[in-house]
């Protein structure tokens, strides 16, 4: 997924667009191996996440909420990150990290940043019937930002505008 098809997402639309017109990076690659096994419920996806920011906001996945009410599991492979879960009211934020698990909850639109300064790996294991709404997101935003820290590796945010900047 390069930067230019994260456009909205960001807060700083413009510095996201300066970005773009110098390298377009590729913020994150999802690989599904062997997730088209005849028959299993359950689907594997491996995220990696560059290091990285626009304007000062980590470099993060585009989020979704399920189409239908499935939750799913985060495991940690490499790097650092945050998980952010939102329902439409509340924003929760959970670390992730190599050998930590975090539960999605079903009805929690969901979103991963990285706020290292290598890849973040991470696995999901999810339901394949669960399905992906995007703009559900794209709508709402996901109530809260992660930010380069003040004095601390990062800063979770209230989001007051929402998805767009
Ligand atoms: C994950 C995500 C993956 C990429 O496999 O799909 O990290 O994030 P976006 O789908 O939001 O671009 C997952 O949550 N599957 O359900
Ligand atoms: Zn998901």
């Amino acid at each position: 997924m390069r930067l230019s098809r994260l456009e909205g997402l960001f807060h700083d639309t413009a510095g996201l667009r300066r970005l773009v017109v110098r390298d377009d990076p590729v913020v994150y690659r999802v690989e599904e191996p062997g997730s088209h096994e005849r028959g299993a419920a359950l689907g594997l996806a491996e995220t990696t996440i560059s290091p990285g920011a626009v304007a000062g906001e980590f470099f993060m996945t585009r989020g979704h909420m399920h189409e239908l009410p499935r939750d799913e599991v985060y495991v940690g492979l490499a790097g650092a990150g945050v998980v952010l879960l939102y329902d439409g009211v509340r924003t929760a934020a959970h670390e992730i990290e190599p050998g930590i698990a975090v539960h999605i909850p079903a009805g929690c639109a969901h979103r991963t940043v990285n706020v290292g300064d290598a890849p973040l790996r991470f696995l999901a294991v999810y339901h394949r019937d669960s399905g992906a709404n995007y703009e559900w997101v794209q709508e709402r935003g996901m109530g809260a930002r992660v930010v380069v820290g003040d004095g601390e590796p990062y800063r979770v945010v209230p989001d007051a505008d929402g998805a767009a900047g």
